[in-house]
Formats: C-alpha cells, sequence, structure tokens
C-alpha cells in the first residue's frame, strides 16, 4: 500500500505547494474544527423550556430527534465496522439542521454487562474502573470522526444520576398493574382500592381483603403487579455462576457465552409481564415506519395464535388443551401431556391397563416407573432439542384413558417431549391425520389415525395409506358428526367457528388466544448492574423504596465475581455478590408508609444489562433533571404525537438488524407502562427505524484454516501470499479474532476522518453489508483533493473564486447536483449523494481547469453540498470563501427549477419538405408553443421571406413541416 499511497506522495510535495490537502493537513484542520465545534457548542440542541422559549425562529423550526443504537464500551475499541451507523446518523443529522430542523443527535453508553464484569474476575479491575476506560477510549475515537453529538446530553446507564430512573421506572412498573378491560396500566393502589370496597372479588379468596394477612394480600396483588417475584423455572449455568435468560443459552442447552451446561433451577426471580401488552406491542407496530422483515420478527416473537381450550375429563380431573384446529375435534385419538405437567403424578395408576400395546410401555414394569425414567430423560433437553420436527417421537403412556367429548370415546393419555411445559397448557388432544408431528408419534406407538379433513390432493381418506398428514386448512369436514354437534361438510373456518360455539354452550371449552411470548425474566445474579430498588421486611414481603432513597447505589463488595460452581452440578444455587456485603443487605429503613423504621433485607439480584437500554431515548431529553425523569413539556415537544399518527418517538433511530426483538420489544414494553401511567407522551419510542448493513472483511487463512494476519497479505497474479505461503480468502466478520480488523483510527491517520466518512458512506447503499477494502479508501481522499483544488489556490491558501457568472452548463450540472444531492441525503441514500458531488467536480473541473477559478456562486453551493459529508473541510473552505459563521447551521442549497429540466432535444423545420432549421427544444413542449417558436426562428422567417403559410404540421418535440405559398 505504501508505494502508492497518494497521501505520502502529496505529503512529500506539499513543500511545494504549501496549502495542498494533504493527511497532515487534513488532520490540523479536523482538530482545529472539532476544538472549535467543542467549545462553541455548535451541536447543543435547545429544549423549548430553554433556549427554544426565547428564540421565535428556533421555536417555529420543526424537531428531528436522530439516534443511534448506544455502543457498550468494549474494552476492544471500534473497529471501522462500528461507527458506520453513527456516521450516517451524523450526515442525515446534519443535512436535517441545514433544511431548517430543530436537531436532536447524542449518543451515550450502554455499560453495565457481563464483559466487564468478566474481565474484573480474571484481573481483578473494578468493572466501573474499566468501563470508564474503556468509555473514555471510545468517545476520543468517536470525536476524532467529527459526529455532530450534543455531548451536553450524553451519559452513560452506569451514571447513579441515569440509573437512579432506571430504579424509579421498575418502581413505577412494580406498583401497577394490568386492567384488562381498560387495557391499560393503572397503579396498584386503584387494585386495592378495587377489593377493599368488594367492588372486585379477591381472586382466590373467600374472606373479605380486610382480613386479609399482609403476606395473604402480597400474594394476590404478585399475581397483579408489572414486575413480580415467582419460582420460576430458569436456565441455571453453574460454570458461569448465574441465571440465563432463554436468548442467552445455545440450541444445545449450553450457555453461549463460555459454552456450559445449563439446566433447569426453580429460583425465586424478578419477572416483568410484558404479556399483559401482547396484543398491544402487534398492533402498534402498524403505525411504525420500520422495516417489515423487524415486525415480522416481532409478530412472530409474540407468536399470537387464536384457538380454543378444551377439557377431556379423566379420573375425576380434566385435562384442559390448547389447540388452534378445535375443528379436528373428532379425529383426536390419544393426548399427550408435557412430561413436567402436575397432572401427571395425579393419575398414574399401580398397573398397566390388560392389553396395554407393548411399545406404550417403555419396557417397564408399571406406569409410574415409565413415566419417572421418561421425566428423568427428558429434563436433560432443551426445548428446541424437544421440539425438532425430524427427530424420533419418543414417550410413555400413563396408563389412564381421557374421554373425548365430543364423542365420549375413551383415549389413551401419553407423556412425551415434544409437548412443551411452557406453551398453551402444556397439554394437546393429538390430530395424527392432520398434524404431522402427532402423525410420526401414532405411527410410532401404532395409534389410530382418523381422517376428519378431506384431502383435496387425491389420497382419499383411508390413512393407513397416508406417508404424511394433511394439515391445510383449504377443505371441507368428514367423519366429524356427534349426537349433539356436527361438522361434516363445513369449512375448516366455519367449522372452527361451530366447535367453539359448541364449546361455550356446554362450557367444555371455549374460544382463546394463546402467545409464544413469555414474560421477561429481570434477574441476574451479578454485579455489574442496578440494584433493584426493593427490600424484604421480615415476613419476606417486598418493599419498593421511596424516591427519595434513589439512587440504591451499587455498593462496595469485596468480591464482585460470581461464585461459581462445578459445570456439571446442577443441585447448585447461585450466590450473588451483593449478597456479600452484609452491612449493605441488613438495613433498618423507613419507607415513609407509616409503619416506622424497620429492619430490612435488600433484594441483591441485579438487572440485566437491557434494562439501561429500555428508556435512554427520554433521556437524552433531559439528562440532568434531579426532580422527574423527563420534563413533561420537553419530552412533548421531542417525542409527542404527530399529526396523522397514532405515536410520536424517535425520528429516526438507526441500528443493527440483531436487535429485532429483545432490545425493541423491551424498549416498547416500557414505553407503554410509562404511558399508560402518564409519565411519556408516546406510547411507542421508535416512530423510524432503520438497519444499517455490516462492514464485512476479508479473512485470510493458512493451509492449517488459521487466520493471518490480512494487512501483511499480498495480492499477486489473482492468488493471496502471506509470508511466502499462499493463503485462501473469504467475506466474513471484522473483529480483533480473525486478523482483520481496521481502527478508525488508522484511516483518520492516513487520509483524516472526512475520507473515512465519505468512504464509508460511498461504499453502498447504507442497509446493504459490504466489504471492506482499505485500497479503495483513497478513491475519496482523491475526491476531497480535487475539491479542495478547486477552491483553493495550494501556494497561497487564498480562495480562487471570481465572481463571474457560471456558463450555462454548469448551472444546469450544479442544479442537477443540488436537487440529487438533496433527495438522495434525505432519503439516506449516501453513496448516490457522493456519487452525484463526484459528478458535478468533475464537471467543474473539466470546465474551469484543475485549479482553475470557480464562480463563487457555484463553490459556494459545492461546500454546502458537501457538509453533512464531510464536515471538515467544509468548514474549512467555508471559511476560507469569507464566511464568519459555521458551516454547519447554513441553508442547504435549493436547486433553481429552470436549470432541472431534461437536456433539449433537436427539432428539424422544414419548408416545403426541406430542412431549413433546427431548434434546440425542451422535450415537453407542446405543439403550440413549437409551432410559435418556429415560425419566430430568424432563419425560418427569412427562408419564407414573406410569403404567406398555407398550413402548419406540428409533430412536438421533433418536427415542424412549413407549407408555404
Ligand atoms: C390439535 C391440532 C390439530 C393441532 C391439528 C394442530 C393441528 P401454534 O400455532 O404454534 O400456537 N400444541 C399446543 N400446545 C403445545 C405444547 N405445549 N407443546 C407442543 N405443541 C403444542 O400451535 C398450536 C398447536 O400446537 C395446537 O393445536 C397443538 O396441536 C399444539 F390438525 O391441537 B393442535
Amino acid at each position: 500500500m505504501s508505494e502508492t499511497n497518494p497521501a505520502a506522495t502529496a505529503a512529500a510535495s506539499a513543500e511545494a505547494a504549501p496549502h495542498r490537502y494533504t493527511a497532515a493537513l487534513a488532520a490540523e484542520i479536523e482538530a482545529r474544527w472539532q476544538d472549535f465545534w467543542d467549545v462553541d457548542g455548535t451541536y447543543a440542541a435547545p429544549n423549548p423550556t430553554g433556549d427554544l422559549a426565547d428564540d421565535a425562529e428556533l421555536a417555529a423550526k420543526p424537531k428531528k430527534f436522530i439516534m443511534d443504537m448506544f455502543p457498550y464500551p468494549s474494552g476492544a475499541g471500534l473497529h471501522v465496522g462500528h461507527p458506520l451507523g453513527y456516521i450516517a446518523t451524523d450526515v442525515y443529522a446534519r443535512f436535517q439542521r441545514m433544511t431548517g430542523h430543530n436537531v436532536l443527535h447524542t449518543l451515550g453508553f450502554d455499560a453495565f454487562g457481563l464483559p466487564a464484569e468478566q474481565y474484573a474476575v480474571q484481573t481483578g479491575t473494578h468493572p466501573r474502573v474499566s468501563t470508564e476506560a474503556n468509555m473514555e477510549n471510545m468517545k476520543a475515537q468517536l470525536r476524532r470522526l467529527g459526529l455532530g453529538h450534543d455531548k451536553r446530553r450524553s451519559f452513560a446507564t452506569i451514571d447513579p444520576e441515569y440509573y437512579k430512573w432506571t430504579q424509579w421506572i421498575f418502581v413505577q412498573i412494580f406498583n401497577s398493574w394490568y386492567d384488562d378491560e381498560a387495557k391499560k396500566a393503572r397503579p396498584i393502589s386503584e387494585l386495592v382500592a378495587l377489593f377493599e370496597s368488594g367492588e372486585r372479588p379477591v381472586p382466590g379468596h373467600t374472606r373479605a381483603w380486610s382480613e386479609l394477612t399482609a403476606a395473604e394480600r402480597a400474594d394476590v396483588l404478585g399475581e397483579f403487579r408489572l414486575a413480580y417475584a415467582s419460582d420460576a423455572p430458569v436456565n441455571w449455568c453453574p460454570g458461569l455462576g448465574t441465571v440465563l435468560a432463554n436468548e442467552e443459552v445455545t440450541a444445545d442447552g449450553r450457555s453461549e457465552r463460555g459454552n456450559f451446561p445449563v439446566f433447569k433451577a426453580k429460583l425465586r426471580q424478578w419477572n416483568m409481564r410484558i404479556t399483559a401488552y401482547a396484543d398491544r406491542l402487534i398492533e402498534d407496530l402498524d403505525g411504525l415506519d420500520w422495516p417489515e422483515a423487524i415486525k415480522l420478527q416481532q409478530r412472530n416473537w409474540i407468536g399470537r395464535s387464536e384457538g380454543a381450550r378444551v377439557d377431556f375429563p379423566v379420573d375425576g380431573e380434566r385435562i384442559t388443551v390448547f389447540t388452534t384446529r378445535p375443528d379436528t375435534l373428532f379425529g383426536a385419538t390419544y393426548m399427550v401431556l408435557a412430561p413436567e405437567h402436575p397432572l401427571v403424578e395425579k393419575f398414574t395408576p399401580e398397573a398397566w391397563p390388560e392389553g396395554t400395546h407393548e411399545a406404550w410401555t417403555g419396557g417397564h414394569a408399571t406406569p409410574a416407573e415409565a413415566v419417572a425414567a421418561y421425566r428423568a430423560q427428558a429434563a436433560a433437553k432443551s426445548d428446541v432439542e424437544r421440539q425438532a420436527e425430524a427427530k424420533d417421537k419418543t414417550g410413555v403412556f400413563t396408563g389412564v384413558f381421557a374421554v373425548n367429548p365430543v364423542n365420549g370415546e375413551q383415549v389413551p393419555v401419553f407423556i412425551a417431549d415434544y409437548v412443551l411445559m411452557g406453551y398453551g397448557t402444556g397439554a394437546i388432544m393429538a390430530v395424527p391425520a392432520h398434524d404431522t408431528r402427532d402423525f410420526a408419534f401414532a405411527r410410532a406407538f401404532e395409534l389410530p389415525i382418523r381422517c376428519v379433513v378431506e384431502p383435496t390432493d387425491g389420497r382419499g381418506t383411508d390413512t393407513s395409506t397416508w406417508d404424511d398428514a394433511f394439515s391445510s386448512y383449504d377443505a371441507k369436514l368428514v367423519n366429524s358428526a356427534g349426537e349433539s354437534v356436527t361438522l361434516d361438510g363445513l369449512a375448516v373456518p366455519e367449522a372452527k367457528a361451530r366447535i367453539t360455539e359448541w364449546l361455550t354452550e356446554t362450557g367444555i371449552g371455549e374460544g382463546t388466544v394463546n402467545f409464544r411470548l413469555r414474560d421477561w425474566l429481570f434477574s441476574r445474579q451479578r454485579y455489574w448492574g442496578e440494584p433493584f430498588p426493593i427490600v424484604y421486611d421480615e415476613d419476606g414481603i417486598a418493599h419498593s423504596l421511596p424516591e427519595s432513597m434513589l439512587p440504591l447505589e451499587l455498593p462496595e463488595v469485596e468480591d464482585y465475581s460470581p461464585r461459581t460452581f462445578e459445570p456439571d452440578d446442577a443441585d447448585t444455587q447461585p450466590e450473588t455478590p451483593l449478597s456479600r456485603n452484609d452491612e449493605w443487605v441488613h438495613v433498618t429503613l423507613d419507607l415513609g408508609d407509616g409503619r416506622g423504621p424497620r429492619p430490612y433485607r435488600r433484594e441483591t439480584n441485579t438487572m440485566p444489562n437491557w434494562a439501561g437500554s429500555c428508556w435512554y431515548e427520554f433521556r437524552y431529553l433531559d439528562p440532568h433533571n434531579d426532580r422527574e425523569l423527563v420534563d413533561p413539556a420537553i419530552e412533548q415537544y421531542w417525542m409527542g404525537p404527530r399529526e396523522g399518527l397514532p405515536h410520536g418517538g424517535v425520528d429516526l433511530y438507526v441500528g443493527g438488524a440483531e436487535h429485532a426483538v429483545l432490545h425493541l420489544l423491551y424498549a416498547r414494553f416500557w414505553s407503554k407502562v410509562l404511558f399508560d401511567l402518564g409519565h411519556v407522551s408516546s406510547a411507542e419510542p421508535f416512530h423510524k427505524l432503520y438497519n444499517q448493513g455490516m462492514i464485512q472483511a476479508y479473512v485470510y487463512r493458512d493451509s492449517r484454516g488459521i487466520a493471518v494476519p490480512a494487512a501483511e497479505v499480498e495480492e499477486r497474479d489473482g492468488a493471496f501470499w502471506y509470508q511466502g505461503e499462499k493463503v485462501s480468502r473469504l467475506l466474513g466478520k471484522m473483529g480483533k479474532s480473525l486478523k482483520n480488523a481496521v481502527t478508525p483510527d488508522e484511516i483518520a491517520a492516513e487520509y483524516g476522518a472526512d475520507t473515512l466518512r465519505l468512504y464509508e458512506m460511498a461504499m453502498g447503499p447504507l442497509d446493504v453489508s459490504r466489504p471492506w477494502d482499505t485500497r479503495a479508501v483513497v478513491g475519496q481522499f482523491r475526491l476531497l483533493q480535487r475539491l479542495w483544488r478547486n477552491i483553493v489556490d495550494e501556494n497561497t491558501g487564498a480562495p480562487t473564486v471570481t465572481d463571474a457568472e457560471p456558463d450555462e452548463d454548469t448551472l444546469r450540472a450544479l442544479n442537477k447536483a443540488i436537487d440529487g444531492v438533496g433527495q438522495d441525503l434525505e432519503g439516506l441514500r449516501f453513496n448516490t449523494a457522493i456519487a452525484k458531488v463526484t459528478e458535478l467536480n468533475n464537471h467543474l473541473t473539466k470546465a474551469y481547469g484543475s485549479g482553475g477559478s470557480l464562480p463563487r456562486t457555484v463553490a459556494e453551493p459545492l461546500v454546502l453540498m458537501i457538509a453533512p459529508l464531510a464536515p471538515h473541510i467544509a468548514e474549512e473552505l467555508w471559511r476560507t470563501l469569507g464566511h464568519t459563521d459555521s458551516v454547519v447551521h447554513q441553508d442547504f442549497p435549493v436547486a433553481d427549477p429552470r436549470y432541472l429540466v431534461d437536456d433539449t432535444v433537436t427539432c428539424v423545420v422544414q419548408i416545403k419538405g426541406k430542412v431549413k432549421a433546427r431548434l434546440e427544444v425542451p422535450p415537453t413542449i407542446s405543439d403550440e408553443e413549437l409551432e410559435k417558436a418556429a415560425l419566430s426562428d430568424e432563419k425560418v422567417v427569412a427562408a419564407l421571406g414573406g410569403a404567406p403559410i398555407r398550413k402548419v404540421i406540428v409533430r412536438a418535440p421533433k418536427l415542424v413541416n412549413i407549407v408555404s405559398g
């Protein structure tokens, strides 16, 4: 790379031309303007209660709130892939500032999280120390890119002034319940009032509310609170010493980090009742300007299924199943319970019923034995493994029969691992003729398969000849006539409606909606997270801390690492780091609830690192407010609903598509709770979402498959060589481990940040992944050099512009560029915007000569156009052109429509069939206009010589034929 490095060549000749745009000059310009912008507060966005209030002009501007998914300050720092989105939002924000918007753009840090804690375990460094050092490093890296952030608004989620409000929100969620009728969250005190007045019966109790003990009341309320503790089965990972979210567990039941075994264990955990919002989380997607793919992923994650619950009587108990196909009830020939289903213990008989099929017993002497053995086997598998379509179906008979309510038939009840406890009711009616998994199971266990939906593919209703289930919805019911209900002849949707009606009438079941979404497990057994604002009294009842006791700061502990155990020891229990600080855990407090000072024990779990990113958009608005989360007037201004739309929210939110569900779902959920409780004005946090692509990089591997340093690989004769050995090349991720990371610092040092910005934006459409190619960066450096040379005298540094009028061609090129670049920047098409600037600059170089003198009226809009993309060079050129104000708040140029018409076409004018003149006319010219133009043309007038015109035939825009004489 070094032989051909033009930056180096340019530097060598810098003496000859001291004001040439070289890497050194770029570095000097960039550092100078970055300092200036900081001191000047160029990017400070005024709030409606502050500067905006006294400035009518500012107040009249529409607002734009532009946001990036904020980074985790990793110890590895940034590589060139990371800032792609940050540069894009910066370009867009700059363009918005130049088109009359009050723009809020800043960046904070999502700074709690496991990596700092694991680093702490390895090195003994306090997570705060390493995290802060990483943030400083990242801030310096980001500053070098010239990002126009309002730094007054930046914060980190680990700042106590910030997490005070994360804790405060937790308290609000804890102290509220979801009113299914009003379809919104309400304060829990209102529910208590309903119980007290008797307006609402107290579930699970026949006594009045006033007669319940404190513990009983707490239990009742726990069933309603939007944040509640429960003894849920969780993913316990002894090797990491912590509990993991489902998403942190791999398909084969191991931890994503560290690859340790994960076990199901029952632990007292905090949960968020996000399921209460399932319907609204689906419905409100419609009003959002998000990629369809992300909306679909959210819908699938929430997984709404309409179906029915049906009760099957068995031995004085009943099995309730959830089915999406109640229409197939007549085809239910057996049932399956999840192995963990609580009913299983209740009805295991002592012996196998007479004539039990051998295959059903699993070779065990009694049902109890068979069930116990099968349960142990199932417990060792993950949900994903259990559900795999292709896997052999296993299970055992429980020894009991249930009654199919629609026809009174006895159907055997099995346990099998393909039915999950965590979905629906954990029990199914099996319809092997019409469900693929049931079909496979029925074949394996020789169970009857009864066709109740007539196949439309010609296979007939004799299931003994079938190879698979028939599961189409577009068909009619057969074999479904009972004493009290008949479905025969109905199409599937009608049959569903009919049977659901019957189930409801008879009380055997009812229509119901089931969601795949689970409540959000919110506890982590870690140190480096927000402490819960919760204390337990002597009866073990949880109380939230009053606002005056927030923030509850993370205490110092001697050893902040989680206690880990033998990875295979499933019987262990986590020991939270916070529990090791006795003084902090055991406190006497007056919670201000009238009970006076009392001893309490603090909650010693911490919140998951999603918590801090659930609401940060609100805090950017009013980051230093110590009275409330955000001033309502400020929140309303930046986030409030806009005309014609159901919600408000951030105007543009840019980040990776990997955050399709968790972060975006959690943030939407918190917004909705805050909205319901009246703390914010938009029920949706992010109006427009955009996913940037990834910057990929070539990975070079030697013959052993080991990655070699990409920077040292040479290309020769179409092959790649490292230290004399041929290596292979593949496109992959960029990163330290693949030895192909390129840092923004290296590129900025070699060419300047403006070149880096341009290169990243020029690489391709923003939403598409693209391979990094260091050798191609120079192309953008050359563009900036040519641009510079077109405006600045390289010897004197003075501007070369003149007051001359630009020629027609130049005006056309200029106005087309202005128009196109503006549209592209608005549409986030930065690559084509750069192409248009390049084209214009090339035109100017040709028209006025390299280093020639541009008309000022061309040079200025050129600088303004490049300003959002390459702000440092633009600021420098703008000042060089004699301006005293920053380029940042100038108006983006507006195209003159006269120069936007397409190029002209040539019209031939004939007189008596002979060509007498040619006219350059717009292609859209009308017949009348063209006739007028032809008849007044000098040559035509001369050729006619005053002869009378008999007829004019016009074929706009190409031909005018005049018959004269
Ligand atoms: C009878 C039936 C007949 C079913 C038929 C399907 C087809 P979705 O759409 O994903 O909600 N099911 C219910 N609970 C289950 C559990 N805990 N574990 C495994 N499977 C379960 O799927 C709902 C369907 O999945 C239900 O409808 C049930 O099988 C099964 F022709 O009931 B169906």
